[in-house]
């Protein structure tokens, strides 16, 4: 049996749909007398020059006598042409109702069967769509369950793959044997990824205790990996399917005791390659961390309100200096979700995902971090790293270089300690710094990353939130505990799939 945690899909952080803070649309007025017609100058209609024109040749007309026919009273043929008129009206105007209505049911039906186009992720082919909470949540949703039968995800820091079988309600990794790129990149796409990342797949020993796989069938005369998959207690290879969906985690940072952010150094080319700068209006207001080449990770604060209107923001990869980006064009911002249960008061789920109109070109100065697997564990007191253009004090300017500067996690129970934040730090948040202070993120670092290199790789631990100043004695930088979201992350990755 899997002896491992119950599922992963037990996902807290995740909430039912209702995604971001409404957006709000300051500023749109529109001048429009709320009473037009009393604005209207009381004379009679104007009419064109062929109304006059035509009431005389109706006369006319009328005026030659035929015989045979009955007469036209003069009431009747006096009204004669304007009624032919009317009718001219009414049948034009049937006409624009018709076409008015045929376009609507178009946009309608059209609207009802690609609602996924929205913050939804369609149900297979059959046009209905879910959302983000109902996939992979243990529950069929979908028509054919399409919700639950691709359900995949990482695990610890070696990226098994894990596949969840409902019928036998747990998560397992898959044999290696037969397996192939193809499949991996299949699995990788269920996750969120575009299949243009996809690294590699590698065949690793099972984590220990480890006695029930996934196998393929191959026999089975399916394309669809995950409909070949059966339970077995035996693994041929010896091995299971570890997948790199995405070349993560690299940076050009040697170890050093290079030690601004407050108590920082100044970074050096291709030491944070996934650091961005949020720019809005043409001003630093946030960091972020690149995940793929289209997606960002920031703070959900960076973006309340005002600033949730995507078209605001430009993205900068790849500079260090503030200056540099104001003669640089930027990233355009396609898309901002919010956590749908971020809490501006208590700065719960402070999380957000932006989504680039274009992608990222990746090098030795751009380069994604890797998100957090569930299952990895990180050291009570492991060394991370914090980066941003933030104030080097409290209170102080943003700075034009980019800064960074070690600090260790702190423990939530004791961050959560009456000298430190007395029980303000939620399991959705994790601290990091001295308790002496001195070393810290501060104002304009929000949104962007608190890494730590395990394994050879670079890992999003956090991302920066908030503290009580900055770099003061018992409290420490507050981040917002990626390991808690990473599935949240996945699942809006999905929706934007295709
Ligand atoms: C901020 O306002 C901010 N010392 C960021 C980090 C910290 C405080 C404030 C933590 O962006």
């Amino acid at each position: 049996m899997n002896s491992r945690p119950p599922p992963y899909y037990e996902n807290y952080a995740y909430q039912p749909e209702n995604f971001g803070p409404p957006r709000h649309f300051g500023g749109y007025n529109v001048y429009l007398p709320s009473s037009s017609p009393h604005y209207l100058p009381s004379v009679p209609p104007h009419y064109p020059p062929s109304v006059p024109h035509y009431v005389p040749r109706v006369s006319t007309h009328q005026s030659t006598p035929v015989p045979t026919i009955v007469q036209p009273t003069p009431s009747s043929s006096k009204t004669c042409m304007p009624k032919t008129r009317k009718a001219l009206i009414l049948i034009l105007s049937i006409v624009i109702i018709l076409v008015g209505a045929a376009i609507a049911g178009v946009l309608i039906w059209y609207f009802e069967t690609d609602s996924c186009s929205g913050s939804k992720i369609h149900c297979g082919t059959t046009g209905i769509c879910v959302t983000p909470a109902q996939w992979c949540n243990g529950m069929i949703d979908c028509p054919n369950g399409e919700d639950e039968n691709r359900c995949v995800r990482l695990y610890g820091p070696d990226f098994i793959l894990e596949v969840y079988s409902s019928e036998n309600k747990g998560w397992y990794s898959i044999c290696h044997d037969d397996w192939n790129d193809g499949y991996g990149k299949t699995a990788c796409t269920d996750m969120g990824y575009n299949k243009n990342t996809y690294l590699n797949s590698k065949g690793i020993a099972p984590i220990s205790g480890n006695v029930s796989f996934m196998r393929l069938n191959t026999s089975a005369g399916s394309t669809d990996f995950y409909k070949t998959l059966y339970k077995s207690l035996w693994c041929p290879s010896g091995s299971v399917v570890s997948v790199r969906c995405i070349d993560c985690g690299l940076s050009n940072k040697r170890a050093s005791a290079r030690n601004r952010i407050v108590g920082g150094n100044a970074a050096f080319p291709g030491d944070w390659p996934w650091q961005v700068s949020l720019h809005t209006h043409g001003v630093h207001l946030c960091g972020g961390s690149i995940i793929t080449p289209e997606w960002i990770v920031t703070a959900a604060h960076c973006v309340e309100g005002v600033y949730s209107d995507s078209h605001q923001w430009s993205v900068y990869a790849g500079i260090l200096s503030q200056l540099a980006m104001s003669s640089s064009r930027g990233y355009r911002v396609a898309k901002i979700i919010s956590h749908p249960n971020y809490d501006p008061s208590t700065k719960n789920n402070d999380v957000a995902l932006m989504k680039l109109q274009s992608s990222l070109f990746f090098d030795e100065l751009i380069r994604p971090v890797c998100l957090p697997n569930p299952g990895m564990m990180f050291q009570p007191e492991q060394k991370c790293w914090i980066t941003g253009w933030g104030a080097k004090h409290q209170g102080g300017n943003t700075s034009v270089e980019l800064n960074a500067a070690s600090v260790p996690l702190i423990d939530s129970s004791t961050c959560n300690g009456i000298f430190f934040y007395n029980g303000l730090i939620l399991p959705t948040m994790i601290c990091a710094g001295y308790l002496e202070g001195k070393v810290d993120s501060c104002q304009g670092d929000s949104g962007g990353p608190l890494v730590t290199l395990k394994d050879s790789l670079w890992w999003l631990v956090g991302d920066t939130s908030w503290g009580s100043g900055c770099a003061g004695p018992f409290k420490p930088g507050v981040y917002g505990n990626m390991t808690r979201f990473t599935d949240w992350i996945y699942r809006n990755m999905q929706v934007t799939q295709s």
